[in-house]
């Protein structure tokens, strides 16, 4: 048994955290692993998942209706496992339940994760956290519902298996995932490549402002909450644009933008080749993420942001 299922086992009430905007991943393994412990224990133990609102897109995952976003300081798990997170910061509103819980075990991937936990199941060269759950639980309860998930979120890590973070390992689970009779390419086209028309809208608004900065090595734009309602679409709608910005022939990184709150923007990184470290940039502004994909939070107005990033980022590129 491993120490997760030790865990596991020993609890009678458990729930399980993420990370704030749940992607694919985050949303993967906390549902791959509710699947888990339904399938196993049924009912012999109340599991919940709590989540900020994902994208409905991630419904046609078993027990994305149960995601929960209620607050309760009264309520004490006996064990409360976060995953795909690296810092308290990101659990935000459902981090009481972590303080509260009498056990705690961690499962991340993150290379910038500072949650001081006796559990920590950390492995930055885990593509995806997923990955880490597939082997840190008993192989023979995985069903068609925690496939799904486990492959949905290995999946949106990787790229789709072409980022280099996939490993050979990464392809035999898998295999493994794709042997209980998923529908993948069904799970593909409706998380990550379906778009709705005004996503391929606002994407050429966003691609014709794009800026080249420093020499061409970084191509950056952005948007705006005014322009993201006038496309009757929320920030969840957005979350491809940045990976669509890196595939550029000659850039380093792209750099992506948008509103979060009033004159506060996420800025995310993703980068090409191994000369630009993202997750070291994104630490030194008090984000994180991982070497080819992270980010951080500006409060500032967008015509700022790009001399910030001119300023900023000339320092990092000729250290
Ligand atoms: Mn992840």
């Amino acid at each position: 048994m491993t120490k997760l299922d030790s865990f596991i086992n020993e609890a009678k009430t458990i729930c399980i955290l993420g990370h704030i905007n749940p992607d694919g991943d985050c949303i993967g393994s906390t549902l791959g692993l509710y699947n888990y412990i339904i399938n196993r224990y049924n009912i012999d133990k109340k599991v919940k998942v709590y989540l900020q609102k994902p994208s409905d897109k991630f419904n046609i995952l078993k027990g994305f209706d149960k995601i929960s976003q209620d607050i309760n300081d009264a309520i004490e798990y006996d064990l409360c496992i976060v995953c795909d997170c690296g810092s308290k910061d990101r659990i935000k509103e459902f981090c009481i339940y972590m303080e509260n819980a009498k056990n705690i075990v961690v499962i991340d991937h993150h290379e910038t994760n500072d949650i001081v936990c006796e559990n920590l199941i950390l492995d930055s060269l885990a593509p995806a956290s997923c990955e880490l759950v597939y082997k840190n639980i008993d192989k023979s309860f995985i069903n068609r519902d925690v496939a799904e998930c486990l492959y949905i979120g290995i999946a949106h890590d990787t790229g789709v298996f072409r980022y280099t973070n996939t490993t050979s390992e990464t392809l035999r689970i898998v295999a493994e995932l794709v042997d209980k009779e998923i529908n993948f390419n069904y799970l593909l086209d409706t998380t990550m490549f379906m778009q709705k028309f005004n996503q391929k809208r606002i994407m050429a608004e966003i691609v014709n402002r794009a800026k080249f900065l420093l020499d061409g090595k970084v191509l950056f734009s952005y948007t705006n909450d005014e322009e993201v309602k006038k496309f009757s679409l929320d920030n969840r709608d957005i979350d491809i644009v940045v990976g669509y910005l890196r595939e550029t022939i000659g850039i380093e990184v792209a750099i992506f933008a948008y509103e979060i709150g009033t004159n506060i923007y996420k800025i995310s990184l993703r980068s090409n080749g191994e000369k630009i470290n993202c997750a070291e940039i994104s630490k030194r502004f008090g984000g994180g993420g991982h070497k080819k994909a992270a980010g951080f939070t500006l409060k500032m107005d967008v015509s700022e942001i790009e001399s910030f990033l001119k300023k900023k980022l000339f320092v990092v590129f000729n250290a």
